[in-house]
C-alpha cells in the first residue's frame, strides 16, 4: 500500500470511472455542442471560503475539459465568480513543477527522482534535527489543502517527526477568528448558514469587501427580499462600500472605539435582550460599565465619523424587531487589536440576543478554500479536532482514537508563524517545510524573510510550480498536485463541508500532498503510525472519530459520496441525531446510513439557537480591552496611512495560480498600483497612471498611482498580489491571536519623474 511505485502508478493509470455520471445526468442540450462532455463531475472550487460548487465536464478518459457553477448547489445556486470558471487554466500552466528538485553545488535546482528526493529530506532534516534538537525543524503549511492532507501533515509532523513547530498562513488570516470564538463561546464556531444573508434586516460589514473577496457571499446578499439596511464600516469606500445604505469611513484601526460606542447606544436605546444576557451571559455588567466612557463625542472624534452618521447606525442596530447580522472578515483580524475588534462584535450581537436565529449572529468570514479544515485539523494552535494540547485528558483522549502513544502528543501548541520566524532568527531553528504557501510574498515586513534565508540550513518547499518567490529559494522543491488533481474535503465560512474531486491527471511526477506526506512517512521510518490513514476517504473516517462528542461533531457524515449527495453537509452532524437515529448499534458505524425512516435534516443551520455555548458554564463570554494606539501612526516623514488587502476579485493572493489564467490577466492590472486620494495627488503633484515611489521604514517601491477618491485623505491603498506590497509592511501583531496587522503602516510617497520611461 501506498509505495511510490503505487503512488505514481494510481496517478498515470486511467482515471476512476466512478467520477463519471452517466451522460444523460447531464442537461446536454444546455451546453454548446462543442463541449459535448461524456458526464459531468462535481467539485467544490479551491479558491475561496465560499465553498462554490462547480460542475466539471469531463472526457471520454473522465478528464476535465471545462467547467460550469453547479445549478444545485444551496451554496451557490449556479453562480461562480471568475475565479471558479477558470479553475481549470492554473492546472494547464507551463510553470507546473513535474519533477522534484535538488539545488546542486553550483546553486541551480535540477531535477532529480523522488526516492533520491525523499532521501535528501529525511537525510537532511534528521541530521539537521540530531546536531541541533528535534525543535531545529518547523513547518509553515496552508488554508488551502484538503482536510484529510493537513490532518496527516499535522498528525505526521508532530507525532511522527518529533517536530513541535507547525503553523500556516491560516495565521495571516483566521487566526483571530479562532482566538475570538473560542474565548467567547468556547470553541471555534462561526454561528451562522449563508441563509442568513437573505434573511437579515440589518447586515453590518466590518473591514469586509465581499463584492471583491467572496462575490457570491454578495450575490446571496442581493438575494435578500426585507429591504435591508446595509452598514459598511471600511476606512475606504470600496464596491461594497457604495453599495450600502450607510457607510461609516471609520479612520483605520478605530474599529474597537466605534463598536464600544454602539454598545453604549444598544445599552442606552434598551435595545438589550435582558432574559438572553441573563440566561446565556457572564461578563456583562462589566462590559456595560466600561462602554460608558464611549460617549458620542468621544466616538466621534476618534473614529472621524459624524455624531449624525454614529446615530444613524445606532438606530438601525436597535430596530425593534429588526434582525441584526454582523461580519467580519480582515479589516478585523489584520489589526493589532483584532482579536478585541471581532469580539466586539460578538458583544453586540449577544447583548441584543441576536444570534441563533436567522438573520442574526457575529460572523466571521473565512479566507482560504480550507482555512476552516485548518482551524479544526491543522495540529497547529488546536490539537487536531479542536481539542487542546495543554489538556492531559485530550492528548490521552485524542491518542486513543490515532492508535499512538499519547506520551507522543506535545502539551503545547506550535509557535506562532512570527514566533517560529524569531526563531530562526536566533538559530534555534534551522530547517522550513513550506507547503502550498508564498512565505516570501505573504509574510509581513517580508525584507525580514528574505534575509533569513541565509540563516536556514535547509529550505524545502511544496507546491504546484517551482516559480514562486519562496519555491525560487528552496533547497529542495518537491512538486504537488493540485486542485482538480486529488480528492479531499473543504470546510466553508459556514461549517460546510464539501467535497472536491480528482478531474486531472497530476503533470509528470507531481504527487497529491496526501500521497507526498505518506512517501515522507515512510521514508523517515515513522510510516507504521499511519496505516490507519491509507487514502483520503480512509483519512476521513478518523477525522469522524475525531469530531465525535465535540461541537463539530460530523459522525453522521457516511462518506465523501454523502457528502457530495447531499450538497456539502455543515457541522455539527452528530450520527446521534441523524443519520443513526434509531440505528442499535454503535459498534457498527455505517448502520443506520440512508434509513429511509429518518428524515434528512436541513441543508442550512445555525449553532447556538437554543442558546447553550460549548464553555465550561454553557455561557457566552463578553471580553473587552481599552483601545490602543496604532503601532506605527503616521508622522512627518511617512505622513501616509498604507492599507493593503485584496485588489480585484480575478486575482487570488500571490498570483502563482491566477496569473496562469490568460481570461483572468485581462481582468486586472497585471503591474502594482495604489490608490491615492484626489488632494494629495495634486498636492505631490501626481495623476493617475504615473508612478510613484512609495517608501516605509522597511522598505520601498514604485507603483502606479490611481487617483481616486476611494480612499480617504491621507491613506493609501496597495493591493497584495504584488510582492512589493510586503517590502513596506509593520510588523505588528494580534497580542491573543500572533496574526499580522497588515492593514496599517506608515509610509511616504513621491512622484518619480518617469519622463525617461
Ligand atoms: N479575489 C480574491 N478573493 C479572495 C482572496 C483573494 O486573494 N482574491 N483571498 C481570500 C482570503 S484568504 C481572504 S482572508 C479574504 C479577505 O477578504 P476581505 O477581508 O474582504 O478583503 P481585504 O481586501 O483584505 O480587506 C477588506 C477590507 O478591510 C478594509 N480595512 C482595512 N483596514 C481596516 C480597518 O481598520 N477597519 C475596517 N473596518 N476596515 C479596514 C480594507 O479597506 C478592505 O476594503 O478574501 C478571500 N477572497
Ligand atoms: N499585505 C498583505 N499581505 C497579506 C494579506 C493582506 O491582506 N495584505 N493577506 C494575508 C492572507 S489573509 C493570506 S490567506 C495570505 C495568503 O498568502 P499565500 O498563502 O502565500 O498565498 P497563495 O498565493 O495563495 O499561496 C499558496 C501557494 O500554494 C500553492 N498551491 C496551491 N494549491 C496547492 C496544493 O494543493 N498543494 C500544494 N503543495 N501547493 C498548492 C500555490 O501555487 C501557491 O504558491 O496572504 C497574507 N498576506
Ligand atoms: S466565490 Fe470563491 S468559491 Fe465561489 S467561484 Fe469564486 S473563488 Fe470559487
Ligand atoms: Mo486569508
Amino acid at each position: 500500500m501506498n509505495t511510490l511505485d503505487d503512488l505514481l502508478h494510481a496517478r498515470t493509470g486511467p482515471m476512476t470511472s466512478e467520477l463519471v455520471q452517466r451522460p444523460g445526468d447531464f442537461g446536454l442540450g444546455q451546453l454548446p455542442a462543442r463541449l459535448a462532455p461524456a458526464g459531468t463531475a462535481k467539485s467544490i472550487c479551491g479558491y475561496c471560503s465560499t465553498g462554490c460548487s462547480l460542475q466539471i465536464h469531463l472526457n471520454a478518459a473522465g478528464e476535465a475539459i471545462n467547467l460550469t457553477p453547479d445549478p444545485d448547489h444551496p451554496v451557490n445556486l449556479g453562480m461562480a465568480c471568475p475565479k471558479g470558471w477558470e479553475s481549470l487554466a492554473p492546472l494547464a500552466a507551463p510553470d507546473r513543477c513535474t519533477t522534484p528538485l535538488l539545488r546542486d553545488a553550483t546553486g541551480v535546482l535540477q531535477p532529480v527522482t523522488w526516492p533520491e528526493a525523499l532521501a535528501v529530506f529525511t537525510d537532511r532534516l534528521k541530521a539537521i534535527q540530531a546536531q541541533h534538537g528535534p525543535g531545529s525543524v518547523a513547518v509553515l503549511s496552508t488554508g488551502q489543502i484538503m482536510t484529510e492532507e493537513m490532518a496527516l501533515l499535522g498528525a505526521l509532523t508532530k507525532f511522527g517527526m518529533g517536530i513541535a513547530d507547525l503553523d500556516s498562513n491560516t495565521r495571516q488570516c483566521m487566526a483571530t477568528s479562532h482566538v475570538a470564538y473560542k474565548q467567547s463561546y468556547g470553541f471555534d464556531a462561526p454561528p451562522f448558514t449563508y441563509a442568513d444573508f437573505e434573511e437579515s434586516d440589518v447586515l453590518v460589514f466590518v473591514g469586509a469587501n465581499p463584492c471583491i473577496a467572496h462575490p457570491i457571499m454578495w450575490q446571496r446578499v442581493m438575494r435578500n427580499r426585507r429591504q435591508p439596511t446595509l452598514i459598511v464600516v471600511d476606512p475606504r469606500r470600496t464596491e461594497t462600500a457604495m453599495a450600502a445604505t450607510l457607510h461609516l469611513p471609520a479612520y483605520p484601526k478605530s474599529d474597537l472605539t466605534l463598536l464600544y460606542g454602539l454598545a453604549r447606544e444598544v445599552i442606552r436605546r434598551g435595545a438589550v435582550d435582558a432574559a438572553f444576557v441573563a440566561a446565556h451571559t457572564t461578563g456583562f455588567a462589566a462590559f456595560a460599565t466600561f462602554v460608558e466612557a464611549f460617549t458620542p463625542a468621544r466616538v466621534s472624534a476618534e473614529t472621524g465619523l459624524s455624531t449624525a452618521d454614529l446615530d444613524r447606525a445606532a438606530a438601525a442596530i436597535c430596530r425593534p424587531g429588526a434582525r441584526v447580522s454582523y461580519w467580519w472578515t480582515m479589516g478585523v483580524n489584520q489589526s493589532h487589536q483584532a482579536t478585541r475588534t471581532a469580539q466586539a462584535l460578538i458583544n453586540l450581537s449577544l447583548m441584543a440576543g441576536q444570534i441563533g436565529k436567522p438573520g442574526t449572529g457575529a460572523n466571521s468570514i473565512t479566507g482560504q478554500c480550507n482555512a476552516m479544515g485548518s482551524r479544526l485539523f491543522g495540529n497547529a494552535t488546536s490539537l487536531v479536532g479542536g481539542y487542546d494540547f495543554a489538556n492531559a485528558a485530550h492528548r490521552t483522549h485524542v491518542a486513543g482514537i490515532l492508535g499512538i502513544d499519547a506520551a507522543l502528543i506535545p502539551a503545547q501548541p506550535s509557535r506562532a508563524y512570527d514566533r517560529i520566524l524569531d526563531a530562526v532568527e536566533t538559530g534555534e531553528i534551522r530547517a522550513l517545510w513550506i507547503i502550498a504557501t508564498n512565505t516570501a510574498h505573504s509574510w509581513i515586513n517580508s525584507g525580514k524573510f528574505a534575509r533569513l534565508r541565509d540563516q536556514l540550513d535547509f529550505l524545502v518547499v511544496q507546491d504546484m510550480y517551482a516559480t514562486t518567490e519562496t519555491a525560487q529559494q528552496a533547497d529542495l522543491v518537491l512538486p504537488a498536485a493540485g486542485w482538480g488533481e486529488k480528492q479531499g474535503v473543504f470546510i466553508n465560512s459556514e461549517r460546510r463541508l464539501g467535497y472536491a474531486r480528482k478531474v486531472a491527471r497530476a503533470p509528470g511526477l507531481a504527487l497529491s500532498d496526501f500521497s507526498i506526506f505518506k512517501l515522507v512517512a515512510e521514508a523517515w521510518g515513522c510510516g507504521p503510525l499511519f496505516t490507519r490513514w491509507s487514502s483520503p476517504a480512509a483519512a476521513l473516517q478518523i477525522l469522524k472519530d475525531l469530531s465525535r462528542g465535540q461541537p463539530c461533531d460530523f459522525t453522521g457524515i457516511r462518506d465523501h459520496d454523502h457528502i457530495e449527495e447531499q450538497g456539502g453537509i455543515q457541522w455539527p452532524y452528530p450520527d446521534s441525531t441523524f443519520c443513526r437515529a434509531g440505528s442499535p448499534n454503535p459498534a457498527a458505524p455505517e448502520a443506520g446510513f440512508g434509513d429511509p425512516a429518518v428524515p434528512p435534516p436541513d441543508r442550512e443551520r445555525r449553532l447556538f439557537a437554543d442558546g447553550q455555548f460549548p464553555t465550561p458554564d454553557g455561557r457566552a463570554r463578553f471580553l473587552f480591552d481599552e483601545p490602543a494606539p496604532l503601532p506605527e501612526p503616521v508622522d512627518a516623514a511617512y505622513p501616509f496611512l498604507l492599507n493593503t488587502g485584496r485588489g480585484s476579485s480575478a486575482q487570488w493572493h500571490t498570483g502563482s495560480r491566477t496569473d496562469k489564467s490568460a481570461v483572468l490577466r485581462q481582468l486586472a492590472p497585471t503591474v502594482p498600483w495604489i490608490e491615492i486620494h484626489p488632494t494629495d495627488a495634486t498636492a505631490l503633484g501626481l495623476s493617475t497612471g504615473q508612478t510613484v515611489a512609495i517608501r516605509s521604514r522597511r522598505g520601498e517601491t514604485t507603483a502606479l498611482a490611481v487617483v481616486t477618491p476611494i480612499v480617504q485623505p491621507r491613506q493609501v491603498f496597495m493591493p497584495m498580489h504584488f510582492p512589493e506590497v510586503n517590502r513596506l509592511t509593520f510588523p505588528a501583531y494580534d497580542p491573543h491571536s500572533r496574526q499580522p496587522a497588515y492593514k496599517a503602516c506608515a509610509v511616504s510617497l513621491a512622484s518619480v519623474n518617469d519622463s525617461s520611461a
